[in-house]
């Protein structure tokens, strides 16, 4: 008869034995005298080798404790504050008791191993070593940056209520969210911050709430922070967004406030951003895991590329960082990445927009100084500005950009407006964004110091700017930009498409404003800000906060929902700013990041940042 088969917990069959064979019992039945003593020599042989054994041959466990070199990387010591130090590798493994108690220590250590790793790297999150000190630069400013004549104070004091009337709200119905649904009155996010809840606009809006005076909203930020701000979180974020609102919120508002919270988060969330820069040619990736630091590109860009506007958007606060911590990492990082750029190649010596972080290629060949190129250009004369003017490397740089992007990208329309077009498949697109604008206050900021006495002209074209950005909002119903305008077909500084007729908040005409203010103290730029705050106010504002619109050639525009956290960190910064006077964060000692967060001026005199070679 044949054998079941065995059917162990797995589930997969044992074959049962060959039918015939002979079974175990009824062989032993079969043997002789002698075959018996032959069996216990056998046995008693065995026995004796195997008691040898036990007390003679080494430990193996042992053995591959120390190949691994566990002894003295991985069996850590953590007191009881969650401080992790390293205990001798000898008191762990010869400890009392005898090789039995010995080689259950080391079954033990090998199962919490992983928990002690763990539990290390937590206690250094919660127990991070103090940084070292550095001399925080003084704010600037006298009397608050009171404009004095009350005529211009009354609508100073009017963005003030604004912006209390979006922190206002946000606080009330969107609080700890990114961003705030002011009709729908609840918390908003976009895939810029992945899926965290980790209050963008609280962060975003910080230096704000403090430039004008309202200390205990800052109070309830900070406390919000200290308590909840945490970058532990497996949401996939966007390196360059994160940076330029959480690091450089962060950073200035502990600039500004002295309070150390804010440089501890900057610096916990830059070390969860390193990992980005983990590709082939050392260009960062788009966006980050913050839990696992695994990157990746954004699925539309040109042949799986990095952005030149993000990726060229990280020396100020990085800049910063290195010189807060002590850490030479983060001025590396970007460092490399001006090396790289300027060893490449570039078409009509422009910088294409699209870079491959694998291959070190350009992919696309198209250029803006609006979307996806904007900052780029901005950092690198803020980093001349930020180095007190040492980094001649950056401004070499910005110059040599510029006289490109003049050469090919500027133009006058058939009325006299100049304009600053795209350049796309090797013809200029004369259209310009509502992000280009930004460029007026740029031109202007980078006039001093320009090569062959060409400050006059880069002011003026500051100033051109600045008015064809006008012309785009006084040529809607609303008064207020549209997304994208055309310079074609007998159309000018006018949107075409549906879909380039939004206005979501956006800063960047009211930024030229207030720079072109700064630099030549000509009213219309007040009145031109006036104009636009009389438009915020009376088309976005809702009760429950400020709305972008969908159609500013509609005089019933529909909202699109969305309260902007750049809004309350950039728009009403630079109408509130275009409003005080000019000792409020002056420009010989602050320089404003691209979200408008303003960093001081390093003065090093003679010394140099950790991890470089002087430039001097
Ligand atoms: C802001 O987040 C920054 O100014 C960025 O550089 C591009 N534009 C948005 C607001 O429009």
């Amino acid at each position: 008869m044949t054998a079941p088969a065995l059917l162990p917990p797995s589930g997969r069959r044992i074959p049962a034995p060959a039918p015939g064979a002979a079974s175990f019992p009824h062989h032993r039945a079969t043997l002789r005298l002698s075959e018996k003593f032959i069996l216990l020599l056998i046995l008693g042989a065995f026995i004796t080798l195997c008691f040898g054994a036990f007390f003679f041959l080494p430990d193996g466990s042992k053995h591959k404790r120390f190949d691994l070199g566990l002894e003295d990387v991985l069996i850590p010591h953590v007191d009881g504050m969650g401080r992790a130090g390293r205990q001798s590798g000898a008191h762990v493994i010869h400890g009392e008791g005898g090789p039995h108690e010995h080689r259950h220590r080391c079954l033990l250590g090998s199962q919490t191993e992983k928990n002690r790793v763990a539990q290390r790297l937590r206690g250094r999150e919660a127990a991070a070593p103090p940084l070292p000190p550095v001399p925080v630069p003084r704010p600037g400013g006298v009397d608050d940056g009171d404009p004095g004549d009350p005529r211009v104070r009354e609508k100073r004091d009017k963005i003030r209520e604004m912006m209390k009337h979006a922190w206002d709200s946000y606080r009330q119905y969107g609080w700890g969210h990114n961003e705030l649904k002011p009709l729908a009155r609840k918390g908003h996010s976009t895939n810029i911050f992945g899926n965290s809840q980790m209050g963008a606009t609280i962060v975003d809006a910080l230096d704000t709430l403090f430039m004008m005076g309202l200390h205990d909203e800052f109070r309830d930020g900070q406390a919000w922070i200290e308590q909840n701000l945490d970058f532990s979180v497996n949401a996939e974020v966007s390196v360059f967004e994160v940076n330029i609102r959480f690091i450089g919120g962060l950073l200035a508002a502990y600039y500004l406030s002295g309070q150390e919270v804010f440089k501890a988060k900057a610096v916990q969330l830059a070390e969860k951003l390193l990992p980005a820069f983990n590709t082939p040619t050392g260009i960062p990736w788009a966006m980050v895991n913050l839990k696992s630091g695994v990157g990746r590109n954004w699925g539309w860009a040109s042949a799986g590329s990095s952005i030149l506007a993000e990726f060229g958007t990280l020396h100020m606060e990085f800049v910063h960082l290195t010189y807060l911590t002590g850490n030479p990492a983060y001025y590396q990082k970007v460092m490399h990445i001006r090396k790289l750029l300027a060893k490449m190649e570039r078409p009509n010596g422009l910088y294409p927009n699209y870079l491959n972080p694998r291959t070190g290629r350009w992919g696309q060949h198209h250029t803006s100084v609006g979307g996806l190129g904007d900052s780029f250009y901005e950092y690198l004369l803020k980093a001349w500005l930020m180095s007190d003017k040492t980094d001649t490397e950056a401004r070499k740089t910005y110059d040599d950009a510029v006289e490109a992007i003049e050469r090919h990208l500027i133009r006058k329309s058939n009325s006299g407006l100049t304009f600053i077009g795209e350049w796309k498949n090797g013809h200029l697109e004369r259209k310009m964004g509502h992000l280009t604008c930004f460029a007026g206050g740029m031109f202007a900021l980078g006039a001093d110091g320009s090569p062959g006495d060409k400050a006059g002209h880069y002011l003026q074209l500051g100033a051109e700017i600045a008015h064809t950005c006008h012309e785009s909002y006084d040529r809607t119903v609303l008064k207020l930009g549209p997304e994208a305008f055309k310079f074609d077909s007998g159309l000018e500084a006018v949107a075409v498409r549906q879909n380039e007729k939004y206005y979501i908040l956006r800063p960047e005409v009211i930024e030229t404003y207030w720079y072109m203010w700064r630099f030549t103290h000509d009213p219309k730029y007040r009145q031109w800000g006036w104009e636009a705050t009389q438009a915020i106010d009376r088309y976005c504002r809702v009760s429950g906060g400020f709305s972008g619109v969908k159609d500013v050639y509609s005089s019933n525009p529909t909202y699109d929902d969305v309260q902007q956290s750049f809004f309350l960190a950039e728009t009403l910064k630079y109408l509130y700013l275009l409003f005080s006077s000019d000792d409020l964060l002056p420009l010989d000692s602050w320089v404003f990041n691209t979200e408008a967060h303003p960093l001081p001026v390093l003065h090093l005199g003679n010394a140099t940042l950790p991890g470089s070679e002087s430039r001097r």
